[in-house]
């Protein structure tokens, strides 16, 4: 009996928060009708909305196709809610938890950065949040931006326009990894389930991934930036593609602003 009990919790504990909730996790709803959804759901489970919601996002996984959708959500949230110590610490140490996916760390850090700036905690109060637009270019096979430079742990969202007939993708990668994983995407052509995994492939120096755009559509992808100045490539793995089409982040720390005065010299 004891036996039975302790594996329906146990049962409990996994269905909940990582069990089904449809309509937050449809590709195809409106933020409005995800909302709704998750309310729902959070009912359902007898937790609060925001509660449900931090749970699931704490339990996603890397390159999770929901990451932009909740991270949508988070940095939409009623603030008052969000700034509740219990709240914002949560998120905070969400933000902070190196052990926790990348794809839950960026959305915790959208709705830290959605605070007003004398209410965001310390530790990300000077984190800056910029936009990145690359366009493919039809029938080149490349993106037209070849290079941009961001901070060391910024936010960074990544739009793709993808005026071309063809579907592209794009995969943030490690340094000096570009050969690697463009060869492993083109691989992924002769594999029966290549397209099915959006053509990217299963590696550690991923870093962020934006899955196939279609002709004519747009994407976005949040990532942070590393915290290593480097340069980090970015390629798209469709087979046959990622010689040409790829480029390069630059991660470089900031360039002091002032010099200090030249320290006095004494005379003899
Ligand atoms: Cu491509």
């Amino acid at each position: 009996m004891l036996v039975v009990w302790t594996l329906s919790i146990a049962l409990a504990g996994c269905m909940n928060p990582q069990g089904d909730c449809v309509g937050l996790d449809s590709p195809t709803a409106s933020q409005s009708e995800r909302r709704l959804a998750l309310d729902a759901c959070a009912s359902e489970g007898k937790q609060k909305p925001l509660d449900y919601f931090l749970d699931r996002v704490a339990h996603l996984a890397a390159h999770d196709r929901r990451t932009e959708s909740y991270g949508d959500i988070a940095a939409t949230w009623n603030v008052e809610e969000l700034e509740q110590e219990s709240i914002s610490s949560k998120l905070l140490a969400l933000y902070k938890d190196e052990t926790a996916s990348t794809d839950a760390r960026v959305i915790a850090l959208r709705a830290l950065l959605a605070f007003p700036l004398e209410k965001r905690p310390t530790e990300v109060r000077n984190i800056a949040q910029l936009t990145v637009e690359i366009s493919t270019i039809p029938s080149q096979m490349t993106y037209d931006r070849k290079e941009f430079s961001v901070a060391p742990g910024c936010l960074v969202q990544l739009v793709l326009h993808n005026p071309d007939a063809l579907e592209h993708n794009l995969l943030l990668v490690a340094p000096n990894s570009l050969a690697e994983i463009g060869i492993a995407g083109d691989r992924m052509g002769q594999t029966p389930d290549g397209k099915l995994k959006e053509f990217v492939p299963d590696s550690k120096r991923i870093l962020a991934v934006m899955g196939l755009v279609p002709a004519a559509k747009s994407k976005s992808l949040w990532f942070i930036a590393p915290s290593k100045p480097a340069t980090y490539p970015y390629v798209c793995t469709y087979p046959g593609h990622w010689r040409t089409m790829n480029g390069k982040m630059k991660v470089v720390a900031p360039v002091p602003t002032t010099i200090p005065a030249p320290t006095p010299v004494k005379s003899p």
